[in-house]
């Protein structure tokens, strides 16, 4: 409905820099050995990969925490220059495959996407809500921020003034959360912020969850789609190798559920696969965690579709 053509414009963002961990930048490169680009063309989609592998190029010399936040002007620089990439391969009417990557990095994502498509609505499927401000953030850490900046709610930041308020609070929806910050949940309560956590998930069942977020920030069924999906939304024995991982989560059917409903919309025009760290646990477990992101992917693409 809203592609113009069967081709999918992966870009890899091999970035940490938006929490203190290193190794989830090497989530797309794993990813790709894994075969996903080749997965996906068997899907029947052309297949187009911008890797970024000179990321460490944007990283200022100096980069003090600033007004709270750690790292502000290279996860910056990072996330607009990705933005770039990706309001242009969405422009042109390509499914846009993110693969990250830190959360930070839906800063570049919602970005691109919702500057290609002002009417879109997101899902984010996370056990996180990653809508701290600057103010409001503890950790300090920017991939428990980005959507602060993109609805506009967070307070200025002379780092990440070309961040654009794209995304409308009522254009918002969530599925998964366990592990909410105080300040984030009264954010959530004040601005009446749809959102399902696995207390809903629980109680409903999936498949309705996937309609009642779809009836909210899609009534008509009729506006693109962006989902972004931190893969420690799923539990971690589904997906042990991520940064932030917390008991308690989506089972492996229930997460590739939300993918295929959404997929089977025709709506979805851009995915986020996020948080993927093969470095982290035991060689079993990276195996498992690229291989569930692999599949999250697909699921985007059609596969799991009749
Ligand atoms: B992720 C946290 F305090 N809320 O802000 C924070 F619990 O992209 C976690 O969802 C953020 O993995 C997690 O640091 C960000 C924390
Ligand atoms: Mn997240
Ligand atoms: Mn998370
Ligand atoms: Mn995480």
């Amino acid at each position: 409905k809203f592609l113009k053509s069967s081709a999918v414009s992966v870009i890899g963002v091999p970035f940490s820099g938006g929490q203190p961990r290193g190794g989830v930048d090497q989530g797309p490169v794993r990813l790709v050995e894994f075969g996903l680009l080749n997965q996906i063309e068997e899907l029947g989609w052309s297949v187009e990969y911008e890797g970024n592998e000179n990321i460490e190029s944007l990283r200022p010399k100096e980069d003090p925490d600033a007004f709270n936040l750690k790292q502000p002007k290279y996860v910056s620089a990072v996330t607009e220059h990705v933005s770039k990439q990706i309001y242009n391969a969405a422009k042109e009417g390509k499914f846009v495959l993110t693969l990250g990557g830190d959360h930070s990095v839906a800063l570049a994502t919602v970005s691109g996407v919702f500057g290609a498509y002002p009417n879109a609505c997101l899902i984010w499927v996370d056990a996180h809500a990653d809508i701290n401000t600057p103010a409001s953030t503890d950790s300090g850490n920017i991939h428990g921020c980005p959507l602060s900046f993109l609805t506009g709610i967070a307070d200025h930041h002379p780092d990440f003034d070309w961040v654009q308020p794209l995304l409308k609070t009522d254009r918002l929806t969530y599925i998964g959360l366990r592990d909410i910050d105080e300040a984030e949940k009264k954010i959530i309560r004040d601005l009446n912020i749809k959102a399902f956590s696995m207390h809903h998930v629980d109680k409903y069942g999936i498949g309705k969850v996937v309609d009642m977020a779809l009836d909210h920030v899609n009534p008509n069924r009729d506006l693109p789609i962006h989902l972004s999906f931190d893969v420690d939304a799923l539990d971690p024995s589904v997906a042990p190798s991520t940064g932030t991982p917390v008991r308690g989560g989506l089972t492996f059917r229930e997460g590739h559920y939300i993918c295929e409903a959404i997929a089977e919309t025709g709506l979805l025009v851009a995915t986020d696969i996020m948080e993927v760290n093969p470095t982290l646990e035991d060689s079993h477990a990276v195996y498992q965690t690229v291989q569930v992101g692999c599949s999250l992917a697909r699921c985007c693409l059609g596969e799991g579709l009749l």
